[in-house]
């Protein structure tokens, strides 16, 4: 029998990684975008399946976390063995300025899915997995942060994920759903949203490799992370339903790197050396030999309330679902910079042959 999975957020960096593994497994996959005035399937174009033609293994459906009606009415329709709730609102820093939103989308937004389950009487048949994060560990009380690691949140967004994360281990326990979190830290690639830190960094450098902009503007550069790759952590979302039964797990590479190294190793990438100068909001990052300023801080990405710090210890995920990531922290760096950097150059060839390129260097 085929195996029918839903995935929300499919639109998203990790929602396209996960699309293409589950059609590669053989399972049926439906996927819930949102409706936008543009298309916004760029992530998942590769995978598209003309919906004139029958036996398709990929379908998508309009659908959005706050309107339970049509969750409802999806879940109906598909009835799917697996469900990956991976929509939200996703970004912290933009959590701050729509936080009602944010609770609404990321908190309430996998109630009314794990109700969609229940109200269908699908609870026995359907396995959920709900995309928790590393976030929840906020200002960490214990380092590296494992899963009974107390958690403390620091942002509009990491409290509403705190709200999903229990609502999915209240209906594992009061219902018997198969439910699990995947407690994920930051992964990254080269469909990560632009705006996030890495993305902003591989993409703003080879930009100004490219002669496409001058400076980069960033924020907290002290801030530490434990990146690794989204291709590797969606084969974690998947072993996780896979189990005899349904648990938590950390999921993270072990090691760390501050943002200001990561600037350092996407440099190197692009064979340009910083030297920084300064501390805190007047520090700049200036190329060796040329004396340019390439990077500078800008308070304007500083949060109200910072994570300083994560470390994730996947020992649990290792141990139990056999798992070590296959991609290793200088191999993202190098990937996400080459892929910008081929973008980069499309973009000043078409400028030079006077196409207008919009100046979209930042946000
Ligand atoms: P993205 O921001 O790339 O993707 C988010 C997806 O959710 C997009 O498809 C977006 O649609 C969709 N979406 C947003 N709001 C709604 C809504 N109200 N209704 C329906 N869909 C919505 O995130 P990632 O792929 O990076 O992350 C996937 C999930 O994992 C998210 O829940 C995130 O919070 C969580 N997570 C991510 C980590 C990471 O490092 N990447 C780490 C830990 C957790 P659209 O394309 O239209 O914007
Ligand atoms: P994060 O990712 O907040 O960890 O959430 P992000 O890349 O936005 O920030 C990481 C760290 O970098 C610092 N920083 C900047 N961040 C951004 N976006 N832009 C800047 O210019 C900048 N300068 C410094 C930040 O202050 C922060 O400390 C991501 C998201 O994918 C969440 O959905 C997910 O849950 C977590 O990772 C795990």
């Amino acid at each position: 029998m085929t195996k029918v999975a839903l995935i929300t957020g499919v639109t998203g960096q990790d929602g396209a990684y996960l699309a293409e593994f589950l059609l590669g497994k053989g399972y049926e996959v439906h996927g819930v975008k949102r409706r936008a005035s543009l298309f916004n399937t760029e992530r998942i174009d590769h995978l598209y399946q003309d919906p004139h033609v029958d036996h398709r293994r990929f379908i998508l459906h309009y659908g959005d976390l706050t309107d339970s009606t049509n969750l409802i009415r999806i879940v109906q329709q598909v009835r799917p063995d697996e469900i990956y709730n991976l929509a939200a609102q996703s970004h912290v820093q933009v959590s701050f300025e729509t936080p009602e939103y944010t609770a609404d989308a990321d908190g309430l937004g996998t109630l009314r899915l794990l109700e969609a389950i229940r109200i269908l009487g699908l609870t026995d048949k359907t396995r959920f997995y709900q995309a928790s994060t590393s976030e929840l560990f906020g200002k960490v009380l214990e380092t590296p942060q494992r899963e009974t690691t107390p958690f403390y949140p620091r942002s509009p967004y990491a409290v509403a994920k705190l709200y999903a994360y229990w609502i999915t281990v209240n209906y594992r326990e009061a219902y018997g759903m198969y439910a699990c979190n995947g407690i994920l830290f930051n992964h990254e690639s080269k469909f990560r949203g632009e705006t996030f830190v890495t993305r902003k960094i591989t993409r703003g450098l080879a930009r100004i490799k490219a002669g496409m902009q001058d400076r980069l503007h960033l924020g907290n550069l002290d801030a530490r992370r434990d990146w690794g790759h989204a291709r590797d952590y969606i084969e974690m979302q998947w072993l996780m339903l896979q189990q005899p039964t349904p648990d938590d797990y950390v999921i993270a590479t072990g090691i760390q790197h501050t943002v200001r190294e990561f600037v350092e190793t996407a440099a190197e990438f692009l064979d340009i050396r910083l030297e920084w100068r300064g501390e805190g909001v007047g520090e700049k990052g200036y190329e060796v030999g040329t004396g340019r300023c390439l990077v500078e801080i800008d308070p304007r990405y500083f949060r109200p309330a910072e994570v300083e710090t994560l470390l994730g210890d996947p020992s649990k995920a290792r141990e139990k679902l056999g798992w070590t990531p296959s991609i290793s922290y200088r191999q993202l760096v190098e990937e996400m910079v080459r892929e910008d950097m081929k973008a980069a150059e499309r973009d000043a060839l078409c400028r030079r042959e006077g196409y207008a390129i919009p100046d979209r260097s930042e946000e």
